[in-house]
């Protein structure tokens, strides 16, 4: 009786693990990749035929007057005022010429909906320098290394208060120069702030594909190589909120968009912060589940007063 039930034990996951296999192997058409299993690590190719890919270029707009940068008065900390030549400000509105940088660009549905995609091997770095985050937007592909880097020497610590993931708050001491993290879920967006330095703020875009960008300051963003059909894109920005717009990729050409945000948005901004990014919902990200909802302009105001 004994031995029989230890020889079932030991027979038993055999016979369905044999099982598994040959469910998997029974449906497959051949010469495609193995379909992705829970748990299995990424794959290393792209999940589609890239010779079909077709890309979008952009460009985000600011119209009307941006509020002023407010001074960061960084006297309790030597060491990162003495690496500023000018006087430090806050960073929301990275304006300059109608053109409008730090808003995170991202696919928010379309047909790479499901597609498991490559994870990047190098890591997004975000670096404690001057006592800002440098970037102050940053994209992240899901399981991506990012590293937090602190090229100041002196104590940063790093709170991130997404509510998809797991939130963190790693304390880097001046002589912990990289300290790396995961993120395991999509998330729009994942604010960061430092304690020490109130007045530190950066925002985090958690994608499960890699076409996502932040605008540059010329406010130009790039979106390579995706499979050809109709898209959403999403804009996001930290005092304006979200826009959208539908476009449509087609093989070897380049669509272009334009995204415009208004002075006047930043007074009804609803801006999406840790809220869950669901590919099937179409509608505005911070509606529906109730378990996240509008975010108060960011730490730097918070720090300010
Ligand atoms: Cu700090």
């Amino acid at each position: 009786m004994r031995e029989s039930k230890q020889l079932f034990r030991v027979l038993m996951p055999m016979v369905l693990a044999a099982a598994a296999a040959g469910c998997g192997g029974g449906d497959s058409g051949g010469g495609g990749a193995p379909a992705a299993s829970e748990g299995a690590a990424a794959p290393a190719a792209m999940p589609f035929d890239v010779a079909t890919a077709g890309n979008v270029s952009g460009m985000v707009m600011f119209e009307g007057t941006a509020p002023a940068p407010a001074a960061i008065d960084m006297a309790s900390e030597a060491t990162c005022a003495a690496k500023h030549t000018s006087p430090p400000t806050t960073e929301d509105f990275k304006v300059a010429g109608g053109h409008l940088g730090d808003v995170f660009i991202y696919v928010r549905s379309g047909p790479t909906d499901g597609m498991t995609f490559p994870v990047p091997a190098e890591a997004a770095v975000i670096d404690q320098s001057g006592c800002q985050y440098v970037p102050h937007v940053t994209g992240v592909q899901v399981g991506q290394t990012l590293t937090f880097r602190n090229s100041d020497g002196v104590l940063h610590n790093v709170s991130a208060s997404p509510t998809v993931n797991r939130p963190f708050n790693i304390g880097q001491p001046g002589a912990v120069r990289e300290t790396n993290r995961t993120l395991t879920s999509p998330e729009i967006m994942v604010p960061l702030r430092c304690q020490v330095h109130g007045w530190m703020n950066s925002f985090v875009g958690v994608t499960a594909n890699p076409y996502q960008a932040v605008s540059s300051e010329g406010g130009t963003f790039d979106l390579r190589n995706l499979p050809p059909g109709q898209y959403v894109v999403e804009a996001w920005h930290s005092r304006l909120g979200t826009q959208q717009q539908t476009v449509t990729v087609t093989t070897g050409q380049t669509a272009q968009i334009t995204f415009t945000f208004t002075q006047a948005m930043i007074a009804s901004a609803v801006v999406p912060m840790g809220a869950p990014l669901d590919p099937h919902d179409h509608g505005p990200v911070a509606m529906g589940t109730g378990s996240t909802g509008e975010h108060v302009h960011g730490a730097a105001a918070a720090a300010g007063s």
